[in-house]
């Protein structure tokens, strides 16, 4: 197709896009954008076949790097869709390294315990699992297994490169009598896929697309497991930002922090100015707007970043001796406190801060949502308070600071992190500022 065709397509895709979202109300262009948009490509050319894509991630990570590899994931789809038409696959959640409460349901929790789907279906379209089983059934075609290339992870220049070759490590999935492969499918025991291959791979998420188009394309449904092999096509950038406004919180859990917020820190959105949009798309304030309810918050990670994060995180006094000018700077009248510290490490810290608080879920919130939807709250409140202090490199904090860019507030009150015991003064964290 020519680069004119190409143009006078875009043209009367646009045109129709903008009649129809103009007489469509709010609620209704939600759900009338996806079909508009499939059939005006259809205009000369084949109507592109639904394809879906799913992807898994290396069983150690945590809850939020998981999130930013649902970013990369999504930007991916969004890229593609500009020719075809893929449908992201939300992989369920569970069993996580950190999620230990006992007795908890620890796998398959759906994408909408905890996540906002129709939002995120405002960026790209999005099914659970559950659903993908029942358009698709338990058979997913094909399975694209990332390796890093073998001996060269360093060599000084970055070069982007993909290619099938041999699996490196004994991958999870092992064919069986019938000729399928099973594996790890989140628990689903009756799923499993046609064809298999490992694929060492070195580049941004993008890198994949060719592969895809060509080498994959007869697949309808492909899982790309350890996806966190793939880097942020452009980190920070508008489309980097624009996934992540669409990660909103499930409303459950929203409504459960504002409670808390409310009646536990005096804090509301209106006296903090931070009500946001109900549509994401919509919701665009300048840095400073929002000023937060009248308490500072700490997210301190503690446990496993003692041992892996020696000398970036400090012993509770030291932690205590950082919050207090802190409370007098912006005359904060609590302290909230997120963290994974067990319970002597908090009321240790209460001994130095008595103004010190923190979200204990009550027993059902727990069973229900389990530490996922605790950690979620927990999130949600530190993203409200007038000035937050995290912790160093935990994408915990990271995913906090984002919370705050999209709420508006004052990159100064939000990029910043407890420094350990023997630092005098240490590096801030890096000022990663929302962009439209
Ligand atoms: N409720 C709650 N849980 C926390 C907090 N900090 C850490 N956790 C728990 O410990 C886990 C720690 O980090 P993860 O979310 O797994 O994320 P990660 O990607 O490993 O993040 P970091 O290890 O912090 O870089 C969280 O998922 C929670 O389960 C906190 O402040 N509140
Ligand atoms: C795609 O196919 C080509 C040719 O068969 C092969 O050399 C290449 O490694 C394949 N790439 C991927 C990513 O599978
Ligand atoms: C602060 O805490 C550390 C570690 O728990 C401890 O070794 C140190 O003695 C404490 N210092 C004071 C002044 O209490
Ligand atoms: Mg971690």
């Amino acid at each position: 197709m020519s680069n004119l065709v190409v143009w006078i397509l875009c043209i009367i895709y646009f045109i129709c896009l903008s009649s129809l979202t103009s007489t469509a109300n709010d609620d209704q262009d939600l759900f009338a954008f996806e079909p508009v948009r499939a059939q005006s490509l259809n205009v000369g050319t084949a109507k592109p076949r639904k394809r879906y894509l799913l992807y898994s991630i290396n069983p150690g990570e945590g809850f939020n790097l998981r999130r930013d590899v649902y970013m990369r994931v999504a930007s991916l789809v969004k890229m593609m869709n500009d020719k075809e038409d893929w449908t992201l696959v939300l992989p369920p959640w569970g069993p996580l390294y950190h999620w230990k409460t006992e007795g908890l349901k620890r796998d398959k929790y759906l994408w909408k315990t905890f996540f906002d789907i129709q939002s995120l279906n405002l960026y790209v379209p999005v099914i659970e699992f559950e659903d993908f089983l029942t358009e698709n059934g338990p058979v997913i075609d094909d399975v694209l297994y990332l390796q890093h290339f073998e001996g060269d992870r360093f060599t000084g220049h970055f070069e982007e490169k993909i290619e099938e070759t041999e699996c490196i490590e004994a991958p999870r999935y092992s064919k069986h009598a019938d000729g399928k492969y099973r594996g790890w499918f989140w628990g689903y025991e009756r799923v499993a896929a046609k064809n298999f291959h490992c694929l060492s791979a070195q580049g941004f998420a993008a890198i994949v697309i060719p592969a895809l188009r060509s080498n994959y394309s007869k697949a309808r449904s492909v899982l790309i497991d350890r996806a966190e092999t793939l880097l942020h096509n452009r980190y920070g950038d508008e489309d980097y930002w624009q996934a992540r406004r669409s990660l909103r919180f499930a409303k459950p859990l929203i409504d459960m922090g504002d409670a808390f917020r409310r009646d536990r820190l005096d804090s509301t959105d209106d006296g903090d100015i931070t009500t946001l949009h109900p549509d994401w798309r919509d919701h665009q304030v300048k840095p400073g707007h929002a000023i937060g309810g009248p308490y500072i918050a700490a997210h301190l990670r503690r446990r496993d970043f003692l041992y892996g994060h020696r000398d970036d995180v400090p012993s509770i006094n030291r932690t205590a001796l950082q919050l207090l000018p802190l409370i007098e700077k912006y005359k904060a009248k609590k302290v909230f406190i997120a963290s994974d510290a067990p319970d002597e490490e908090f009321e240790e810290l209460k001994l130095y801060i008595p103004i010190a608080i923190r979200y204990v879920p009550p027993k059902e919130i727990l069973k229900k949502y389990g530490d996922g939807g605790v950690a979620i709250i927990d999130q949600w409140i530190c993203a409200h308070a007038r000035y937050f202090v995290g912790t160093s490199v935990s994408t915990f904090s990271f995913r906090i600071q984002e919370e705050r860019e999209i709420l508006g507030f004052d990159p100064d009150v939000t990029f910043n992190r407890l420094c350990g015991d023997k630092q005098e003064s240490c590096e801030q964290p890096a000022r990663w500022k929302i962009r439209y």
